[in-house]
């Protein structure tokens, strides 16, 4: 329960841990709770069959859908540089170029990725696969990721997560490329391979785990319910990721999700998203498929955790410990509340 620092050795930053601070009465800011929706919304511009802001039609798609993101905050850049590059010993700029895509998970608007049937989340996977694989052909860097809820910004509640490629690494992955590349040099194994086993061996902050993944609260969690999974084998990037591999994925997914919306019984808002190996990179063993899950929600439904003061300024800091967040995670049931049946009533989730 002593206050301590704690280290995280894929990104070099350090954070704070409190455990004493978890009393202290919470007078500030609450959150709403999102009601759950129609099957299909007509305002919705990502359900089948409606129009987008930019006047497309989406197709009336069955599965998963993609299209190119109406305000892509990075396009193609047509002709060399355009226009920019300031180049001095203070400030300095660089041309980017890339592309963004929307991905929908569903054609059905009140469906979130933890009540998908095991079919429905590997469709998922199957498009994140396509996408980085499809991207990585042209852009050095894929990021993959979903924000999900009010509280983490998303736009609309429609199942949909995001994809922003471009031709340079960022800040996040520049990180955790060079910290990786440094442990393999040093050990000939990478970094998160050693960070699963010894989480196996101790257990104390697993979330859920089967034969080829492995959900944890990461040692060095900042948010108090982050998830980091990974991979229990050598797996650089989803071009690897075949067969029982992709099917063990759903099926981990499906049990970190569940448990995040019943611990408040809430659909759980985060951010979450993946790192693999950087495109057009043969020989780099150091990497390991990995995904980093951001929840803000701290004590209840509608109390977030805010990164302000000490955090901005200072060091990240937490109150209670990744430990305790684990053992949460791990007494909740395997089973969405919303499917649990109360005897006698119509079920919660019916049409
Ligand atoms: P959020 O995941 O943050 O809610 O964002 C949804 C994305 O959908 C956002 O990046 C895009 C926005 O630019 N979008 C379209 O491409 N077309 C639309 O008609 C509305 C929103
Ligand atoms: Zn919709």
């Amino acid at each position: 329960m002593q206050s301590h620092r704690r280290f995280n050795p894929l990104t070099g930053e350090w954070v704070l841990v409190s455990p004493h601070r978890t009393q202290r009465p919470w007078q500030g800011q609450v959150e709403s709770v999102a009601s759950i929706g129609p099957a299909h919304d007509p305002n919705c511009y990502l359900c089948p069959g409606n129009r987008r802001a930019n006047g497309e039609e989406n197709p009336d798609y069955r599965t998963t859908h993609v299209f190119t993101n109406d305000f892509s905050a990075l396009v193609p850049t047509v002709g060399e540089g355009a226009g920019v590059g300031g180049q001095d010993s203070l400030y300095r700029s660089q041309p980017v170029s890339g592309e963004c895509r929307v991905i929908c998970f569903s054609p059905r608007h009140n469906l979130t990725l933890a009540e998908m049937t095991a079919e429905e989340t590997a469709c998922v996977i199957d498009a994140w696969s396509r996408q980085t694989i499809e991207l990585g052909r042209v852009h050095k860097w894929v990021q993959l990721f979903e924000n999900k809820g009010a509280a983490m910004g998303c736009s609309n509640s429609h199942p949909h997560g995001q994809v922003w490629a471009g031709d340079f690494l960022p800040n996040e992955p520049a990180k955790e490329d060079r910290s990786q590349r440094a442990f393999f040099e040093r050990h000939q194994e990478p970094l998160l391979l050693a960070c699963a086993r010894r989480e196996l061996e101790t257990g104390d902050r697993i979330v859920a785990a089967n034969q080829h993944w492995v959900a944890l609260v990461p040692y060095w969690a900042v948010w108090p319910f982050e998830v980091l999974l990974l991979p229990l084998m050598p797996l650089r990037g989803f071009a690897e990721l075949t067969g029982n591999g992709r099917e063990a994925l759903a099926d981990i997914l499906r049990s970190i999700l569940i448990r995040y919306d019943n611990l408040f019984e809430t659909s759980f808002p985060y951010s979450m998203g993946w790192h693999g190996l950087p495109s057009q990179c043969a020989e780099n063993p150091h990497w390991q498929l990995h995904a980093h899950f951001y929840p803000p929600l701290l004590r209840s439904a509608t109390v977030k955790k805010f990164m302000v003061g000490y955090e901005l300024l200072a060091d990240p800091q937490r109150d209670i410990t990744p430990e305790q967040a684990a053992a949460r995670l791990r007494e909740v049931a395997g089973v969405h509340y919303r499917t649990r049946q109360v005897p006698g009533a119509p079920s919660p989730i019916a049409g």
